[in-house]
């Protein structure tokens, strides 16, 4: 990708992030959401490139804009694949909490996992850690790996959960090991983020969120050479959410056998 290219899509992400930020605190999630997704969709029209939302704000028929499978851009030009989040973490925002953020994730044609709209499990660590901390761990394991890596006690370090019922065995485990655990109520691509970055206090983000936000931190771990492992969850037992009241796990791995996915247990 070339760097004006890069340098457009920069502003595509500030841009979405200049007009949410005018309605922090305000209590307004869906109105913020909607102004960094129009902010977003208007900057890409100006793009000469042949772009396509890969991961975006849903179906077409339930998203007007930046919808899954929308052509964006000038339609001549290179290719490139977009996950987009114009407004993650819309509770942060519009509680004026920290957290929220606009971001995306772009690739030449075909460079993003097309991720379903289903929950993951997540793994983000710093660096020094990439390769040696996995998901098929217990927390424990990896929290010594971490410790050995990162050359810190195991009391020296932090972990973000997403603070949900489905953690509460795992946020027990953490604290076992004397680490320490910072639950929060949303936005984990800031947390994996955080993982990549010395300074930030973070040195671990565990746990279930959802899956398309998965991508997008694989991508900026990627990007700062951190580690980051996904898995998707299908069983509403595991996932514990209010979302899925009304689904089976033999319907969700139906699901993910019909948009292609039949290695259902990969680890990204
Ligand atoms: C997850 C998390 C996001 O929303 O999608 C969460 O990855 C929703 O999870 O960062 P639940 O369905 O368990 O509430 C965010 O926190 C914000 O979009």
């Amino acid at each position: 990708m070339n760097q004006t290219l890069i340098q457009e899509i920069l502003e595509v992400v500030e841009q979405a992030a200049i007009a949410s930020a005018k309605l922090t605190g305000l209590g307004q999630k869906d109105e913020a959401d909607a102004a960094a997704v129009e902010a977003m969709r208007l900057r890409m029209g100006k793009i000469e490139m042949k772009g396509k939302i890969v991961i975006g704000e849903g179906e077409r028929d339930e998203a007007p804009m930046l919808y899954i499978g929308e052509e964006v851009g000038s339609g001549s030009g290179p290719g490139v694949d977009f996950a987009v989040d114009p407004c993650e973490g819309t509770n942060l925002c519009a509680n004026n909490q920290r957290g929220s953020m606009a971001v995306l994730a772009a690739s030449d044609t075909g460079g993003l996992f097309n991720a379903p709209d289903f929950y993951m499990n997540k793994l983000a660590a710093p660096p020094a850690a990439k390769g040696k901390v996995d998901i098929r761990n217990s927390a424990t394991e990896n929290l010594r790996i971490l410790s050995d890596c990162l050359g810190l006690s195991i009391d020296e370090l932090t972990v973000v959960v997403m603070d949900r019922t489905r953690h509460k065995d795992l946020i027990k485990e953490i604290r076992g090991c004397g680490a320490k655990v910072q639950p929060i109520s949303d936005g984990d691509v800031q947390a994996a983020i955080a993982c990549g970055f010395a300074g930030t206090g973070t040195h671990c983000l565990m746990g279930i969120g959802a899956a398309p936000e998965g991508v997008i931190s694989a991508a900026a771990m990627r990007a700062l050479g951190g580690h980051f492992q996904g898995q998707l969850v299908y069983d509403p037992a595991i996932a514990q959410t209010s979302e899925w009241a009304d689904y089976t796990k033999e319907g969700n791995i139906k699901r993910l056998n019909e948009m292609g996915i039949t290695d259902i247990d990969k680890i990204y």
